[in-house]
């Protein structure tokens, strides 16, 4: 079978130096399955998705994409890309098992043979530390609003770390905490499925704590240099309309989606505005002595990873501006665009607008895009092909963003596609496709999208 890129959209306009970094991304649980394998115990999404109702369809990462069993096969696939680098993460309860204890050296023998795999075929392995899958006997300790859990995580991340160091140069700390905090503890629809306002401030806190505290124990135990750093995940947050409703929400929605997480890892210390408005509401980050100096160590890349940029109204579609709580109102307005399979509107303008913004606001930290994609509703032709122009044009309009926001002074030093292939996506089960190759679960077939190759031409092409 022959399967022709997008003929579309390969720009000549846009440069991107050599040494950009290209590469594809995934995360373990939502591609390894083998979740009782090798020692691995449950993590709260293994929990998670056993609660009737909070996953699509009742969907669970047992298998995945069996990417545990397939790892040399799809090393392989990576290869074909053409890619500099692969993204994943790291599955805490492989590797510490219950998330206490010495580590698993059947887990950690998992990432040992990936890191070797990927380095033979020439592939730069970048490390996530945590992306969602929290051993469950922590979240039964309290989770991440406990305190003790973010102690937990520097000595996991120094497991990976002594075990990995010697070959990995990139270690991330968090995948995207925000979803850890908001939609595991505030909003309930991630694991682990609670609404616990104050609960998910302190998970804010935490998460970060976890972060200084991991970043400082591998700087420290490093016999050559690495790089450090976080991932979040962000977007745009402008008024609806010029009203002062609007513009307060858009602020509380910024101050909540971003600056909580760089304000105190660059500058040490929370967003006064956001300290406020959670003294109204009677909660406060539980910050102890020293906290804001580990939270602010120094780290060397910020991940973004963007998906859409979104506007804010103070007001409710019944004209109130406090809701039934007499909490003040934070809808999201999403712009009048074209939306993906996730109803995400496709906002590549706003990509721009963040990435000079952050530029501007945190300076002197370089960027690399974790993540962007989209998911669409894929179908296979006859031929066995799936045509996801959709996927390709989303690409393309979103790695041109990346370049206009370079030419006007971003440093944004990579960009990798998410996803390597499609996965468990979280509450929507598997009934979300964001992969460039197409997985049937059934048979475990891999077949490269038309993005897939278009994305492949595309690398080649800007590294020409
Ligand atoms: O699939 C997720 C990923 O795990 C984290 N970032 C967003 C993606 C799409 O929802």
């Amino acid at each position: 079978m022959t399967i022709s890129p997008a003929p579309h959209r390969l720009s000549t306009k846009i440069q991107f130096p050599s040494s950009f970094q290209w590469g594809v991304a995934t995360s373990s649980y939502q591609i390894e399955g083998a979740v009782a394998e090798d020692g691995r115990t449950p993590s709260i999404w293994d929990t998670f998705c056993r609660k009737p109702g909070a996953v699509h369809d009742g969907d669970n990462g047992d298998v995945a994409c069996d990417h545990y069993h397939r790892m040399p096969q799809d090393v392989q696939l990576i290869k074909s890309l053409g890619v500099d680098s692969y993204r994943f993460s790291v599955a805490w309860p492989r590797v510490q098992p219950g998330g206490r204890g010495p580590a698993n050296p059947a887990g950690l023998a998992f990432y040992d043979r990936l890191v070797d795999e990927l380095l033979t075929n020439g592939i730069d392995p970048w490390v996530t530390l945590y992306h969602w899958d929290l051993p469950q006997e922590l979240e039964d300790a309290g989770g991440w609003p406990n305190r003790d859990t973010a102690y937990r995580f520097a000595d996991y991340a120094m497991m990976v770390f002594d075990k990995l160091a010697d070959r990995v140069d990139t270690f991330t700390t968090l995948n995207e905490p925000w979803c850890s905090a908001w939609l595991g503890y505030e909003v309930g629809v991630h694991a682990p499925g609670r609404r616990e306002h104050d609960n998910a401030i302190r998970a804010v806190h935490h998460l970060l704590l976890g972060h200084g505290l991991a970043v400082q124990r591998m700087r420290a135990a490093e016999t050559t240099a690495h790089r450090f750093g976080i991932t979040l995940n962000m977007g745009t947050s402008d008024p609806a309309t010029d009203s002062q409703a609007d513009r307060e929400a858009a602020r509380r929605a910024d101050g909540m989606g971003t600056r909580i997480y760089l304000d105190p890892l660059r500058y040490g210390r929370y967003p006064d505005d956001i300290v406020a408005d959670l003294a109204a509401r009677g909660t406060a980050f539980p910050v102890q002595d020293g906290d804001l100096e580990i939270i602010s160590t120094p780290f060397d890349v910020l991940g973004v990873n963007f998906y859409f940029g979104q506007d804010f109204s103070g007001v409710d579609e019944q004209g109130r501006t406090e809701d039934d709580n007499g909490h003040p109102v934070v809808r999201s307005i999403l712009p009048d665009t074209a939306r993906t399979a996730m109803d995400w509107p496709i906002t590549p303008e706003r990509f721009t607008q963040l990435l000079v913004r952050l530029h501007r606001d945190y300076p002197g930290l370089p960027m690399v895009v974790t993540e962007n994609g989209a998911a669409f509703d894929d179908a296979m032709s006859t031929g066995g092909s799936v045509d996801d122009d959709d996927r390709t044009a989303y690409l393309a309009d979103h790695i041109a963003a990346v370049a206009a926001a370079r030419a006007e002074g971003a440093d944004i030093r990579g960009y990798f596609a998410w996803s390597l292939m499609d996965n468990f996506e979280w509450a929507y089960g598997y009934a979300k496709r964001f992969g460039i190759v197409h997985v049937d679960y059934e048979t475990q077939t891999r077949t490269p999208k038309r993005s897939a190759l278009w994305y492949r031409d595309a690398i080649a092409h800007y590294k020409a």
